[in-house]
Formats: C-alpha cells, structure tokens, sequence
C-alpha cells in the first residue's frame, strides 16, 4: 500500500503528488494542513522527525525527502518511465533536481513565507505562537518561523531571493531552447520537480518572467498545466484559491 503524507499541490508536495499520478498509483492520501501547524504535531512527528512534507510510506517503510521519494518511485514502479533512458540525460535531469533542492527551492520558500505565510504566524496570539516554536523539531525552521512571525527577512536577504529566481527562470529559459523538455528530448523527473516550484513564477515575477522575456519557460509552464496528472495533482488542493479557506473533501484513495 502507497500512503502520501502531503500539503497543497505546490512545491515539495506537488513533486511526489504528480509523480504517482503520472505512474497512475493509487495511493492513500493524508492531508497536513501546514498553516495549521499540523507537521509539527508528535504523531506527524512521530512519521518524519523532521516535522516536514512531503512523507511517503510504501508497505509500511517511511521514506522522506520528496527528490528521494520521486526516485525511489520511479525505480519500484518502472511501468511509466520517468527518467531518460540515455545516461548523459539521465544525469542532466539529476542536476535540474540538485539544482531545484538546493538553489531554486530555497529562494521560491523564503520569498513565498514572505508574501504568504507571514499573515498566518503573525494571525497567531503570541504567548501561543511561542509554544508552537516550541515543539518544531528542526531547529531551521524553528528559526524561519520565528523570522517571519517576527520582522521577516531583511531587505537584503529578500532581494538576493528574487535575485536567485531569476537566475533560475532564465535557466530554465536556457535549457528549453536546447529541448522541448529540461533534460532534453524526453519528459521526466526534472519537469515535474522544476515545474512544482516554477509554477508560481508568473505571478510572483512578472516582469522577469513574461512572453518577451522567457517565452519557452511560459509555453512549458502551459504544457505542463495541460498534462492529465497535473490536473489531477492540482484537483487534490484542499483551499479555496480565491478566498485561501480550506475545502474539507474526505480523505480519499486517489489514482
Ligand atoms: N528537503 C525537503 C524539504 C521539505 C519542505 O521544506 N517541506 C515544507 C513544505 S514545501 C514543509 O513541510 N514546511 C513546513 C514547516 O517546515 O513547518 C523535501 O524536499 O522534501
């Protein structure tokens, strides 16, 4: 049995999200609701001692990390291919997922908590918010909630994000110009990792990510959305987009 311990369809939760649906997994869906602070919880705790989504558990092992749980996936259930059966674009998509973990996530998650989730935290009663400090596991995110519970970021912290964004956007751009997808001729792992995170870039950035200056990445973006497991992944969120409240669906076995 699959089970995926996830948040909304956006980022690291997205990734392992639309790779089962690509491979047409059935799997148990478990909903953390992240600005409830449910990841911090000691039963969720109990699951990852990272107190983080996404968290998959295949016949009863726990495996984290959502670039580890989309490997681990695509090796067990081969069925659907998800990497390129060519080595060298085997390895091109690898570095896209190095790149994703370690520079693009990073900015996207710190310019995101910026503009979205300080309302929550800061919505929270101090004396309140500090016993939820208090029980997150990880002392970094201790520290990044109490950030943006705070003052948030410096200015100066925030800029070198939106800085690390347009980097990223205009490697995306880059590599598009060289293939139809980012590891080359071939859809695979680095799509749906790049996109789950690239999605949002649009919006937060337009006037570095528009028709004239990256028209490949925004025809990706548009062929990525087309896809059925895209819509399906999208189709799991559980909050409104319009208003941000939270839709109860009943946890349910998904495909
Ligand atoms: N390296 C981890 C990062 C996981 C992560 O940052 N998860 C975020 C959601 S995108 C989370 O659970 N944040 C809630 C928190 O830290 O309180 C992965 O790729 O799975």
């Amino acid at each position: 049995m699959l089970e995926l311990y996830h948040a909304e369809p956006s980022a690291n939760s997205m990734k392992p999200m639309i790779c089962l649906k690509e491979k047409r997994l059935d799997f148990v869906s478990h909903y953390v609701d992240l600005l409830a602070f449910e990841q911090h919880e000691p039963a969720f705790v109990a699951i990852n001692p990272n107190g983080q989504v996404p968290v998959l558990i295949h016949d009863g092992a726990i495996i984290a990390e959502s670039t580890v749980i989309n490997e681990y996936l695509d090796e067990v259930f081969p069925e659907v291919p998800l990497k390129p059966a060519d080595p060298v674009a085997r390895a091109r998509m690898r570095v896209w997922s190095k790149f994703i973990d370690e520079y693009f996530c990073p900015a996207l998650s710190m310019i995101g908590w910026h503009v979205r989730i300080r309302q929550t935290a800061k919505a929270v009663e101090p004396a309140r918010f500090a016993k939820l400090l208090e029980r997150i596991p990880l002392e970094e995110q201790r520290q990044k909630w109490a950030t943006i519970g705070g003052d948030s970021f410096t200015e100066a912290e925030l800029a070198d994000s939106r800085r690390r964004l347009v980097v990223s956007a205009q490697r995306m751009e880059k590599s598009l110009s060289e293939g139809p997808w980012l590891a080359g001729e071939t859809y695979s792992l680095a799509d749906l990792d790049t996109y789950s995170m690239a999605v949002a870039l649009p919006r937060l950035m337009p006037e570095s990510v528009s028709q004239e200056k990256t028209p490949r990445l925004l025809d990706w973006i548009a062929r990525m959305n087309a896809r059925p497991a895209v819509k399906a992944a999208l189709a799991m969120s559980r909050r409104d987009p319009r208003t941000g409240r939270r839709i109860d669906r009943p946890a349910a076995a998904s495909a």
